[in-house]
């Protein structure tokens, strides 16, 4: 495959190269970032400029990526020689879904700081469920997760006592959260400012304001957003691929990502899970019963007196309850969208 374009230094943002002279063809092998791409075809931002090439892997395998539906992503570092990409850096951090289609984990970025879990307080309605999936999925990579919770403007009636409680619930267990609206500028600031320098991936359901979002934090982008469907109260999976955007003046880097409709844990044994989820895990082992403890009915279990002293929220337990099980039914593949 010798597919090769270049955008002969068009600004970056929209990730459309244009065809041009290819600069890389026949030198020197030359380092670039993964910007957008499918399952065989990449756009990568050469390193030290602007130049933006499309080009496919060597041989259609590298060496170090295997077991991904998705061979790169938003955020790899790669080598390239002679158009084609023929290495990728080891990561610093994966953070992936699980794809049913694919029946493998889709990776959605590579090497970020922050995975940001986008939400919405209506249109769709707010989903805390999806937001311990998705806050579980950074904890399990080993990145850090905020929460951005948007369209506080349709919140007419006041606040919404359960949504705050929940907000403040992910607060109380280290995770930050902001409270937004893209219409009304609420919180922008404030956001921008966390976010300001990082690399970040945006996660969330179809319709919550992601690309929006994104939008409103880097001027002049040209991405696309949709309308949520007022049938079903859900968005219309209006960005189809993952792709990297970059404020140039801040150096403010962020993945904006396909909706999702449902997140779906993976790599992790149902065992285990208790290992993972944030104030669930410095309880792990404490129980009478120790490791083997079931965390339902054994007396002594710690994690259960924790529920009950408000140490860990019940709606809490209950999806760990749910994802556990999901996780015992499908240990190969331990998602089931
Ligand atoms: N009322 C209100 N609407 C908003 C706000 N932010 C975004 N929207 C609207 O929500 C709809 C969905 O926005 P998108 O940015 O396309 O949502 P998305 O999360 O990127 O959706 P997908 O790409 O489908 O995953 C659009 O009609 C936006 O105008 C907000 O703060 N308040
Ligand atoms: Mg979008």
């Amino acid at each position: 495959m010798d597919r090769c374009n270049v955008n002969g230094g068009k600004p970056a943002n929209t990730g459309r190269p244009a065809k041009g002279q290819n600069p890389v063809m026949g030198q020197n092998p030359v380092k670039g970032l993964v910007i957008r791409g499918s399952r065989n075809i990449f756009t990568v931002r050469v390193e030290g400029g602007e130049n933006e090439i499309e080009c496919g892997i060597k041989g259609k395998v590298l060496k170090g990526v295997e077991g991904y539906y998705n061979p790169l992503s938003p955020g790899d570092l790669v080598e390239i020689g002679d158009g084609q990409i023929i290495r990728v850096e080891k990561r610093r951090n994966e953070f992936a879904r699980y794809n049913q289609k694919g029946q493998a984990p889709q990776l959605l970025a590579a090497n970020v700081d922050l995975v940001v879990c986008v939400t919405s307080v209506s249109s769709p309605p707010f989903r805390p469920r999806f937001l311990d999936r998705a806050l579980l999925q950074a904890d399990t990579a080993g990145i850090p997760a905020a929460i951005a919770c948007n369209k506080y403007d349709l919140s007419q009636d006041g606040e919404d006592p359960d949504i705050e409680e929940r907000l403040s619930d992910f607060e109380r267990i280290g995770c930050p959260v902001f409270r937004l609206s893209v219409l009304s500028g609420e919180g922008l600031d404030e956001f921008k400012r966390f976010i300001s320098g990082k690399f970040s991936v945006l996660v969330g359901q179809s319709g919550v304001g992601k690309s929006s979002l994104i939008m409103a934090l880097i001027p002049g982008l040209d991405i696309k957003i949709g309308a949520v469907n007022e049938k079903f109260n859900r968005g219309n999976h209006t960005t189809t691929q993952g792709i990297l955007l970059e404020a140039s003046s801040s150096g403010t880097r962020i993945v904006d990502t396909p909706g999702i409709r449902r997140f779906a844990p993976a790599g992790i044994r149902s065992d285990d899970l208790v290992l993972y989820m944030r104030e669930f895990a410095p309880l792990a082992g404490k129980c009478s019963y120790g490791l083997s403890c079931s965390h339902e009915t054994e007396p002594g279990c710690k994690i259960m007196e924790a529920v009950h002293a408000g140490v860990i929220h019940e709606d809490r337990y209950e999806s760990f309850l749910r994802i556990r099980k999901e996780l015992s039914e499908k240990p190969d593949f331990p998602d089931n969208e």
